[in-house]
């Protein structure tokens, strides 16, 4: 018998706490801006392990349920979610998680403020953030496409406001049985009634947060020869009594993870619905929104790396074994420093592709800046995607048989991680976007041009050897691109490994750029930037491979 217990995992304030957060925001932001954003983000640090955290269990524990008949067998459909899950609707609100990028109260860098927002909650929110990236993509949307339509401005209104009795959150409904990557497929069908109404029919397949106000949806218009393609339809869920409008509800998903998120199969039975920006379109449109979805995603995929990293690091300082703490074992250090690292990268690409998209939000991006954010934001959301799920994998393994048992809720780390290399896009479908992406006029050459402008601000001697291998890297990236434009079909076999060697590179050379930027910083600060900049330009930035139609029948050999 004896009376020794292992102590849990703790967690400080997760603002004051995250030392690579806040020199990246002391480097970006400025200073006027910084000083008057931090105490927000400090108490909202101080939240996320207090009540916001305590919510975000209680509505993990208390998953939705689908009532479909009421106790007289009408059809009711409900969908009932726990008071938790409602509360941290209420706080997102108030904490202004989604407005604060509309308010642009600072500029151009209210969407970093924002970014900042949404890190410190998602891991503590349940994954409420997944209705909150529908509801600021929803947002983005309408504001670009909505026009000046009383409906979609009124919605747009409700999107983005800080009052929980008014704050509305979106679905985005676009994936059907015949999949969610190839959204051309959509069969829903849209008809304009007698009165003019435009009515939805069709099933749709997976739909998030399916009690929202509102959702964005695609819809072939009936017997429309003009725009023979997809069309954007914005659905108001339920009528002014409360009752869904043609919408039958067919059962909620059983999910590996993100299980307090009701995800429903529904069909749509003339449900009344508002055109967006006139018919046609309808992809290019919803891009607007998709394009915010995957920061969101990337900015919670750091965000659950980060947390993991935090957990395992204090227990870390805690465990004994072998007669020292873990946190005195070389090993395990390594391997603790390794998953930092990971953080420390791709909180640098989500700040960078934040202050991008802020820049394009506000109008003042240049040409160059939109053709990066539109290469960068794919890039960042495939890259952060895989390596959270991995994080969060060594971070079980970090506590033995512990990261295994569901009650130390540390499992739900890897469970809510996997989904995020999954919706959105997948890590190819989104390869394949950054080739898109890159068919724009001269992207490959403004990502350059902004990786040379960084690297041009490294004077410390001991970042210059690190310099060679991002520049060796920006030519071999370059080299590839250029080969792809005249290669075989088989050529976008080699997609995935390009965009991890841009997202490694362009990785590279923000690390480089701060641990620069940290050299006034205090002695541990700078030592932490300089090591995290060198470790990562160490490894091999562009693992490119490049695929040919040889390459791919020795693919297809191993395979079939
Ligand atoms: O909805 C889902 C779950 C919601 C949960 C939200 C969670 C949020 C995160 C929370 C954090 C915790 S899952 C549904 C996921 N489905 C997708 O993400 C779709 C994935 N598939 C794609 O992205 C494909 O690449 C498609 C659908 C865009 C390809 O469709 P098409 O029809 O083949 O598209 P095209 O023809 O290539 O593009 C049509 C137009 C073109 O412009 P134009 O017409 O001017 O030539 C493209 O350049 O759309 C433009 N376009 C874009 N523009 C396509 N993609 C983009 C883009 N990303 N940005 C700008």
């Amino acid at each position: 018998m004896t009376d020794f217990y292992q102590s849990p995992p703790r967690l400080g304030n997760q603002f004051d706490d995250d030392r690579a957060l806040r020199s990246v925001l002391a480097r970006l932001l400025p200073p006027d801006v910084h000083a008057a954003v931090a105490p927000g983000l400090a108490r909202l640090g101080a939240r996320v392990v207090g009540d916001i955290g305590r919510l975000g269990d209680a509505a993990e524990a208390s998953p939705p349920v689908h009532v479909p008949w009421d106790a007289w067998g009408r059809r009711v459909d409900d969908i009932v979610t726990s008071d938790a899950w409602r509360a941290l609707d209420r706080v997102s609100a108030e904490e202004g998680i989604v407005a604060a990028a509309y308010e642009r109260r600072h500029g151009e860098w209210s969407r970093v403020e924002q970014l900042t927002r949404l890190y410190l909650f998602h891991p503590s929110s349940a994954t409420y953030s997944c209705p909150l990236a529908m509801t600021d993509g929803a947002a983005r949307c309408l504001e670009l496409h909505g026009g000046d339509d009383a409906v979609l401005r009124d919605a747009l209104a409700h999107l983005t406001s800080r009052d929980p009795d008014a704050f509305w959150t979106s679905g985005q409904w676009m994936t059907e049985r015949t999949g969610g990557s190839d959204v051309s497929g959509t069969s829903t069908v849209a008809r304009c009634d007698a009165e003019g109404t435009w009515r939805l029919h069709g099933t749709k397949w997976f739909t998030s947060a399916t009690t929202s106000q509102m959702a964005m949806t695609l819809a072939r218009i009936h017997d429309d020869a003009e725009s023979s393609g997809l069309s954007l339809f914005q659905v108001r869920l339920r009528d002014g009594a409360g009752a869904l409008q043609g919408i039958e509800v067919h059962r909620l998903k059983d999910k590996l993870g993100t299980r307090a998120l009701p995800t429903a199969e529904l069909t749509l039975h003339g449900t009344p619905a508002t055109l967006v920006g006139g018919s046609g379109n309808g992809v290019r449109k919803v891009a607007a929104m998709l394009n915010v979805t995957r920061v969101y995603n990337a900015c919670c995929a750091v965000a659950g790396m980060r947390r993991a990293v935090a957990l395992a690091s204090d227990y870390a300082t805690g465990r004994v074994a072998f007669g020292r703490t873990l946190a005195e074992h070389p090993l395990h250090v390594e391997t603790l420093a390794a998953m930092q690292l990971e953080v420390e990268g791709a909180l640098q690409l989500v700040f960078h592709v934040g202050a991008l998209l802020g820049r394009e939000e506000c109008g003042v991006a240049t040409d160059a800046e939109r053709a990066l954010l539109r290469l960068l934001t794919p890039v960042a959301k495939l890259y952060t995607g895989k390596q959270a799920v991995a994080v969060a994998s060594e971070a079980l393994e970090a506590f033995g048989g512990a990261g295994y048992i569901e009650d130390t809720g540390l499992p739900r780390l890897l469970r809510d991680a996997q989904v995020l290399s999954i919706w959105e896009g997948t890590t190819n479908v989104l390869s394949l976007d950054v080739l898109r992406a890159l068919e724009r006029a001269d992207a490959i050459g403004a990502w350059r041009a902004d990786i040379e402008r960084r690297l041009a601000t490294v004077r410390l001697p001991g970042l210059l050897p690190a310099l060679d291998p991002v520049r060796a890297a920006t030519g071999y990236v370059a080299q590839y691109v250029s080969a792809l434009a005249t290669g075989d079909a088989a050529a976008q076999g080699g997609a995935r490994s390009l965009a991890f060697a841009i997202a490694r590179t362009t990785i590279g050379a923000l690390l480089l750029e701060q641990a620069q930027w940290s050299d006034n910083q205090p002695a541990s600060e700078q030592m932490r930037a300089l090591a995290a900049a060198r470790r990562w330009c160490d490894r091999d930035l562009a693992p490119l491979v490049s695929v040919n139609a040889e390459h791919l029948g020795q693919s297809r050999a191993m395979l079939w």
